[in-house]
């Protein structure tokens, strides 16, 4: 199905969809596309639903009536958790005629503030993070002194390190694609989920020679809703690192995909 998105003014303006994963998350998401469509950045929405048990499939598609042709919904069966979920809305929001395509949590801790800055910052770079360890940028000040430690560590030394990417918030998840990116990276040659399915992306774009630019971001806890991230994946997140290097360290520029997906 080809989606015609509203035009976001100019011509020359690139259009903008935030792809917005959702599981349980009927108290947010209301807010989330409130705060997305007040932006002065103009942009369409593709929310995500995985047969949340709370309604949130429901109440995405009375959003999207009440926002033809700026927010659609792909439905899927099953929980297969975020990775599964973003191969899926990448590759249907690569049918639209998008040339920025944002992925972001519905849970605030991504916050819709700094997509502006995001999309400015992508007329120079392939791939733009949104990064808690640059100047600038921070993690919710309650968090305690060692789970900011092991966050710090995680981002700044060993993912940087291991996979020798000029990344610092490699297992971030507030991200803009050009368009030409995530058809180059190729979605079917990432297997990851969880934490991973992160430094993946960012981990296949950097060894296909995608340009990298990092904006500060400032990242609270939620305050509704439940994280549906497993608990004890720090380690496990720290192990499948090694599995995403040896799967892709081989990638060269020459290897980028240059077809749509089918
Ligand atoms: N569609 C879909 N969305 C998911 C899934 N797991 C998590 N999410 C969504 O992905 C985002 C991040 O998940 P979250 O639980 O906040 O993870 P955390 O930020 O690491 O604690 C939220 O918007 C969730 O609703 C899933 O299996 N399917
Ligand atoms: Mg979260």
């Amino acid at each position: 199905m080809k989606l015609e998105t509203e035009s976001s003014g100019h011509d020359s303006a690139p259009k903008t969809m935030v792809v917005l994963p959702t599981y349980n998350e009927a108290e947010n998401l209301p807010l989330m596309v409130d705060a997305l469509l007040a932006l002065p950045t103009a942009l369409s929405i593709l929310i995500v639903d995985d047969s949340s048990p709370d309604g949130t499939g429901q109440l995405a598609d009375s959003l999207a009536q009440a926002h033809p042709g700026r927010i659609f919904v792909l439905h899927r069966k099953n929980k297969e958790g975020l990775g599964a979920a973003y191969r899926a809305g990448f590759k249907r929001a690569l049918e639209t005629d998008a040339d920025y395509i944002i992925q972001m949590d519905c849970d605030f801790s991504h916050q819709p503030q700094y997509v502006p800055a995001m999309v400015e910052a992508a007329a120079q770079a392939d791939l733009v993070l949104g990064s808690r360890y640059i100047k600038g940028g921070g993690v919710d000040e309650s968090w305690s002194f060692y789970r900011k430690a092991l966050s710090w560590f995680a981002n700044r030394i060993y993912v940087r390190t291991l996979l020798g990417i000029p990344v610092n918030d490699a297992t971030g998840g507030f991200k803009l694609w050009r368009r030409q990116t995530l058809i180059g990276l190729d979605l079917d040659r990432v297997r990851s989920n969880g934490y991973v399915f992160q430094v993946e992306m960012t981990y296949i774009a950097c060894r296909l020679g995608f340009s990298v630019r990092e904006v500060a971001i400032y990242f609270p806890d939620r305050e509704r809703g439940h994280s549906k991230m497993d608990a004890n994946i720090a380690v496990e997140a720290a192990l499948r690192t090694w599995q995403v290097m040896f799967r892709h360290h081989s990638l060269k520029p020459d290897m980028r995909r240059t077809e749509a997906y089918s």
